[in-house]
């Protein structure tokens, strides 16, 4: 696995100088941030990110992400054009080496929690999500903001938006998906870009609106639509994990198996109640997922891709995006890594 570390540009209070001095660090995860929605990369602001990420000695391991336009999911005649400068993007992209590109389907929202400063007993605060209190969210105030969200929709276009999705229900939305995908994967295939779908967060329908990247079955279901590599999973542990249903291990190790896992995002939640989570530290006994056996599944089918710790609380009194904070992550990061050698070096005795 190749450890990399989330970084929102320019702006993000955590210079790439902090991120090269944590450990076994060698990738960066990000994304262009001025470009609106649906427009294509210039090849110019690609290699302008590239270069100033090696300068540090770090590598773009994964662009998280090319956003997809709404009326791609939506199914509008004019998804078209979008679907164009997408391929643009991923051209671009695949001219620049850059080699995996992490995207989602969810409709409106992105990863969604009801309070972004939930104190835990240590004294840290962490992103909570419970289902009575997102229930009484009126998602058209658009009071709610998180890190990689498009946060461009005026209140206006965010009611007609939700309007345009009465039409779409769940097999829409997958119709909608596979017309998306039969169209770029081409274009991932020919620029050698593999394409890493990341899970609805939280797994389930939020707001009226529809969410079909929950489980196993739908993963599956992704991957059935095009039959390539380049047609690939982010495995999110901590997006599946929420529905206590999903064995997150195991489907990683199924898919992993298959040569579908693209890229790994690795974080712990607690279950605390029905459709209800908190986000914790990344060690296996403060969270319901355990994370050796995820480190394990890795082992089992040799993965070398990228991998980042996921969200972190915000500890010793630092602030910052939610859930992108410097020093938990860095935590997790260094946790990942000892469970890793730890497993290599068992194997190899
Ligand atoms: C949240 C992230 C997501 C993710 C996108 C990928 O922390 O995991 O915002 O970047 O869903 O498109």
């Amino acid at each position: 696995m190749e450890m990399s570390f989330r970084w929102f540009g320019k702006d993000d209070p955590i210079p790439l100088e902090y991120i090269r001095q944590i450990p076994n660090m060698k990738g960066i995860v990000t994304a262009i941030y001025d470009i609106p929605v649906g427009e294509a990369w210039p090849l110019e602001k690609i290699l302008e990110l590239k270069e100033m990420i090696e300068k540090h000695n770090l590598k773009l391991s994964v662009i998280e992400s090319v956003p997809v336009h709404e009326d791609i999911k939506l199914g509008l005649p004019t998804r078209d054009k979008y679907i164009e400068n997408y391929k643009t993007t991923l051209r671009n992209l695949g001219k620049a080496g850059i080699p995996v590109v992490c995207y989602n389907f969810m409709p409106v929202f992105d990863w969604t929690r009801s309070s972004l400063d939930y104190r835990l007993e240590d004294g840290s605060t962490a992103l909570i999500y419970e289902e009575d209190v997102v229930a009484k969210m009126d998602p058209l105030k658009g009071e709610l903001s998180l890190p990689g969200w498009d946060s461009s929709y005026k209140k206006e276009e965010l009611h007609e938006l939700f309007e345009q999705y009465k039409d779409v229900d769940e097999e829409k939305l997958w119709e909608n998906l596979e017309y998306f995908i039969k169209k770029i994967m081409p274009v991932a295939e020919e620029s050698d870009v593999k394409m890493a779908i990341h899970p609805d967060d939280p797994p389930w329908g939020i707001f009226g609106l529809p969410r079909i990247i929950t489980n196993k079955e739908s993963l599956e279901r992704v991957i059935s639509i095009y039959d390539s590599p380049y047609n690939g999973l982010c495995m999110c542990s901590g997006s599946l994990g929420a529905d206590p249903n999903n064995n997150f291990p195991e489907m990683l190790r199924y898919f992993g198996k298959k040569g579908r896992v693209n890229f790994v995002h690795a974080r712990n939640i607690k279950h605390i109640g029905p459709r209800s989570f908190q986000e914790s530290a990344h060690v296996s006994s403060y969270g319901s997922i355990d994370m050796y056996e995820v480190i394990r599944a890795l082992k089992d089918f040799n993965y070398t891709g990228p991998i980042r710790p996921d969200h972190g609380r915000m500890i010793w009194g630092e602030t910052g995006k939610p859930g992108y904070g410097l020093y938990d992550r860095a935590l997790g990061a260094m946790y990942l890594t000892g469970l890793w050698e730890a497993e290599e070096k068992n194997r190899n005795r």
